[in-house]
């Protein structure tokens, strides 16, 4: 199985994470999205999108961070990916919320307008608009999934799940504008959890390495 991915990508980091904790065989391909790589050659055959990450299985291609997530956990009977079907149902139930409400204010409207010139909004106006909406609505998100982890080790119930995987690597994202979760203590707890997993500090070298670059930058963040 071949992995196009991009280290510093938080999509590609998810399943790198997945793959590294769960031991799970793969090819790398590193594909530079840093210097357009994605857009041209013959990357766009592997994924029209031309975006990280894609999985190749023998011919076999799939996009979609959370698509590839449950394709890998499924093929390698994966006890991250319960089969009792209402168990699943929790785990797809908190992807969902995560890669679709969540991810939207939280990259889309609050974290990566602020780092990369091409999600900038037109205005100063717009674009402070935008951030502090994003930032209003990540606050109710945050106090949700810390409701929930305050009944549950977690965020599908009480053993780790692609959706922790998932949710992990949304909020590695948050470190970049050095977001505090300090009043969101359940939250904050299973982060680190996540955290102090064997494999993080080798998925997440190109994050710190990122982080090191915007250490002198100011950002709006939470709190
Ligand atoms: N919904 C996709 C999003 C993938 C995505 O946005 N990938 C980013 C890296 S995190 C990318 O390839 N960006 C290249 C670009 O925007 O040109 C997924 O979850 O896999």
């Amino acid at each position: 199985m071949k992995l196009y991915f991009h280290p510093a990508s938080t999509t590609s980091r998810i399943i790198l994470l997945f793959v590294s904790e769960e031991g799970i065989p793969f090819e790398p391909e590193v594909v530079d999205i840093l210097s357009g790589a994605h857009l041209s050659g013959s990357f766009p055959s592997i994924n029209p999108k031309r975006l990280v990450p894609a999985l190749d299985d023998d011919g076999f291609i799939v996009t979609e961070s959370a698509a590839i997530l449950r394709y890998l956990a499924a093929k390698t009977g994966s006890a991250a990916y319960p089969t009792d079907l209402k168990e699943r149902a929790r785990v797809d139930e908190m992807i969902d919320y995560l890669n679709s409400d969540f991810y939207r204010d939280w990259g889309y409207n609050m974290i990566y307008p602020q780092l990369f010139p091409h999600h900038k909004r037109e205005s100063d106006a717009a674009h402070e608009g935008t951030v502090r909406w994003g930032q209003d609505r990540v606050r109710n998100g945050l106090a949700y999934l810390d409701s929930v982890l305050a009944k549950q080790r977690y965020l599908a119930g009480d053993k780790l799940t692609i959706a922790d995987y998932f949710g992990a690597g949304v909020f590695s994202a948050g470190e970049l504008i050095r977001v505090d979760l300090a009043q969101f203590p359940n939250l904050q707890r299973w982060y680190e959890s996540m955290r102090s997993l064997p494999s993080w500090p080798k998925v997440s070298e190109a994050l710190e390495g990122f982080k090191g670059m915007l250490k002198d930058m100011s950002f709006v963040s939470i709190p």
